[in-house]
């Protein structure tokens, strides 16, 4: 087979990025180790940016977006009795969106399903090949037939355990991880709260998410070895309610339908570029969810890199050649907001730690300029 774009990796950036090459009208192949099912169900990020709300519309894939997304103004931000809303239309002028990476995989699985655009399910011993001239990646396919793609170009989009990253020669990585992790919670109860809750707790961090009027999503800070079977769905609404809780406020209960534990790490890998082979999304960096920046930066590398290919096919290597570079600029802008909110916001180190963290909260929620900045930085600077 050949291709002008093999494409590693099924997720939101490989399958967003096939779309967007597609309506350029430049051919790729998608290669996904997991079920089409598997990598729809995959329960991950709830919260879109402005620009990557107004990408999606832009691109044809806004009208569940817009008929199910939930538009919010902004956050809370709290701390024991005291919950303070940031309303970031107020602030800087744009909302960001509620609307799950299931149902934006979904959309973009649709998408590409409408346009017949080739993908391989279920594939193993994806191998990439002569990256620096001849790009090829050989694969067994879901019959167990080996297969090969020839291609222009090869983008790793197979997030933080695939292979691209390693098939570039002696990166330069960064790595921070961090001592605690979420337990993250879906439950069938309608939100007891308008818009997002971060609280800031003695006990630990909790947040207030949601999927949809009738189901709710919660974190709650652990250790990074927590044993999930520890925590019985009583003692997981007993700690959100005192996470959460202030006077006159009362946390709705009800089915919980998922709890899984989730590590924090920050991470980033350069380059994002190796000669013909590219990396986007997950597969060159890793941000701790507490910014909400993980999609969404996911899908700027990809909108980036999509107008970038299409350059180049078309004659003009000038953006290719920055892509690294230029997309770097922005995944360590959200590197740095992620560790910020994170650091901020979970419960670790001393009582000094504990002064230095509310004193931070009571800043950006009573200075404007320091909550426009964090306004800024969660509703996502522009594409
Ligand atoms: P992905 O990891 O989504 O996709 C990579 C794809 O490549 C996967 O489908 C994988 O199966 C495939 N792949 C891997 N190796 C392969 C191989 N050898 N051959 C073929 N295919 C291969 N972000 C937030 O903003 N908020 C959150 O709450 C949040 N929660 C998260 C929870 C978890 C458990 C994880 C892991 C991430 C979470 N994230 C969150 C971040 C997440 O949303 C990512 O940023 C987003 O999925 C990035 O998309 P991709 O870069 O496409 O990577
Ligand atoms: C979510 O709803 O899953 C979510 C929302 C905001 C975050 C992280 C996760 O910062």
């Amino acid at each position: 087979m050949r291709t002008q774009v093999a494409i590693v990796g099924a997720g939101p950036a490989g399958l967003l990025l096939s779309h967007l090459l597609g309506l350029e009208g430049i051919d790729s192949v998608l290669l996904e180790r997991q079920t089409a099912e598997y990598v729809q169900a995959r329960i991950r990020a709830g919260i879109l940016e402005a620009g990557t709300v107004e990408l999606l519309r832009n691109t044809g894939l806004g009208d569940r977006l817009d008929a199910e997304g939930m538009e919010h103004r902004g956050i809370h931000l709290q701390w024991p009795e005291n919950r303070h809303h940031l309303d970031f239309v107020d602030l800087i002028g744009r909302s960001v969106t509620v609307y799950g990476q299931t149902e934006v995989t979904k959309d973009l699985m649709a998408a590409r399903e409408k346009a017949g655009r080739p993908a391989f399910y279920s594939v193993s011993d994806v191998t990439l090949h002569d990256v620096t001239e001849q790009p090829s990646v050989s694969f067994v396919d879901a019959d167990g037939r080996a297969q090969r793609i020839d291609a222009d170009v090869v983008v790793g989009c197979d997030g933080f355990h695939g292979p691209s990253r390693t098939s570039v020669p002696s990166p330069q990585v960064w790595e921070r991880t961090y001592p605690f992790a979420w337990l993250g919670v879906l439950a069938d109860v309608a939100p007891s709260t308008d818009e997002l809750i971060y609280a800031w707790h003695p006990d630990g961090f909790a947040m207030h998410s949601m999927r949809s009027p009738r189901v709710s999503r919660f974190y709650l800070q652990v250790t990074p070895d927590e044993d999930i079977a520890q925590w019985s769905d009583d003692r997981i609404w007993t700690a959100l309610s005192a996470r959460l809780g202030v006077a006159g406020w009362t946390l709705e209960t009800g089915p919980i339908t998922e709890k899984s534990v989730l590590p924090m790490r920050s991470f980033v890998s350069t380059p994002m570029r190796h000669g013909n082979l590219y990396l986007a999304g997950d597969a060159a960096h890793i941000v701790p969810p507490t910014g909400a920046k993980g999609l969404n930066l996911a899908v700027a590398d990809v909108a980036l890199l999509a107008t970038a290919l299409t350059a180049s096919f078309r004659g003009d290597d000038s953006l290719v050649d920055a892509y690294s570079e230029t997309a770097l600029r922005r995944v360590w802008r959200c590197t740095h907001f992620s560790w910020w909110m994170t650091s901020m916001l979970h419960r670790h180190g001393d009582d000094f730690d504990a002064q230095l963290q509310l004193s931070q909260l009571r800043r950006t929620v009573t200075s404007e300029p320091a909550a426009r900045e964090l306004a800024d930085n969660y509703a996502g600077l522009p594409l």
